[in-house]
């Protein structure tokens, strides 16, 4: 049998522009605390890469843009030399850069409180991250899009939105006129397997493998305190998990995201520990589909 491939970590340690801010500094405390060490050993090994944003000043959309395009170039590595890339973000819009990377035929099963499905005609926040699924599916930000290499829009049809509670009024009447697949938080309570199962069997026939995003504010304030924007309503802990095997036992895991995770809310420590757990799950359960995965051809 193959040896197990690596794991590549990406961190994009900044929040809306200021770097180790707020969620900013969630990247910086998960590699702090071991995580790359802890993923080696279930795996051929990890290597961990913090990103550093170029711009001689920063701004919000301006720098978010620039770490896409960097986080793009690192994955699409990673997978050339056929490492499973782990991204760990501030903010969820590194899923352009991730997505990106990986080239066309990837699908996206996105965990997340929030739609993230606002526009700039729709926010009311001016929060550009709230903007993250709507730029990866081509509903704003166009320009900035196509800086990223490799960057095509994904289509609807090929998204699943995963556990969300804190939609507002705009963002539920957009998922519901738009051919994106959405299970609520309160339908994966019920029960992971049924909620889940046919969803990702209609998906995995349309497309080559996935990119899983799990923005940790997902779980119910119960559960952990991933970030200041937690509420009830949201999933457990082994919810997640559970979602993950069952995503992987129908089709490739490509890449994941660990987003959103600000160390200062998290006064137990349960969201770091959920965090590292998720990522672990992450790894046990795709690098067994990755091995002898032939090295991709640059496209
Ligand atoms: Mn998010």
């Amino acid at each position: 049998m193959p040896p197990l491939p690596p794991v590549q970590l990406v961190a994009a340690p900044y929040d809306s522009g200021q770097r180790a801010a707020r969620m900013g500094a969630g990247p910086l405390h998960l590699l702090e605390r071991g995580l790359a060490e802890r993923l080696a050993r279930r795996s051929g090994g990890c290597d961990a890469v913090v990103l550093e944003s170029p711009l001689p000043f920063q701004r919000e959309v301006g720098t978010a843009s620039m770490l896409q395009q960097l986080v793009a170039a690192e994955v699409r590595s990673a997978r050339a030399r056929g490492a499973l890339p782990i991204v760990l973000s501030g903010n969820c819009n590194s899923a352009v850069g991730t997505v990106a990377g990986l080239g066309p035929g990837t699908g996206v099963i996105w965990f997340d409180a929030h739609g993230d499905v606002n526009t700039p005609e729709t926010s009311f926040s001016g929060f550009f991250d709230g903007m993250a699924l709507a730029m990866l599916t081509g509903r704003c930000w166009q320009t900035l899009a196509r800086r990223v290499e490799g960057h095509v829009p994904v289509r609807d049809d090929h998204v699943i939105f995963v556990g969300g509670h804190q939609l507002d009024t705009w963002e539920r009447s957009l998922f519901e006129a738009s051919a994106m697949t959405v299970i609520g938080s309160d339908v994966v309570r019920r029960g992971v397997h049924e909620a889940l199962g046919p969803a990702l069997d209609v998906l995995a026939k349309r497309v080559d493998r996935v990119y899983v995003h799990v923005d940790l504010d997902v779980h119910d304030i119960a559960e952990m305190r991933a970030n200041g924007f937690v509420a009830t309503g949201g999933l457990l802990r082994r919810d997640v998990v559970d979602a993950l095997h069952l995503i992987a036992e129908r089709v490739e895991i490509a890449a994941a995201a660990l987003t959103a995770y600000d160390p200062g809310g998290d006064t137990d420590g349960r969201a770091c520990d959920a965090a590292i757990a998720i990522a672990e799950t992450v790894v046990d359960v795709a690098l067994p589909r990755l091995r002898g995965r032939a090295p991709s051809t640059p496209a």
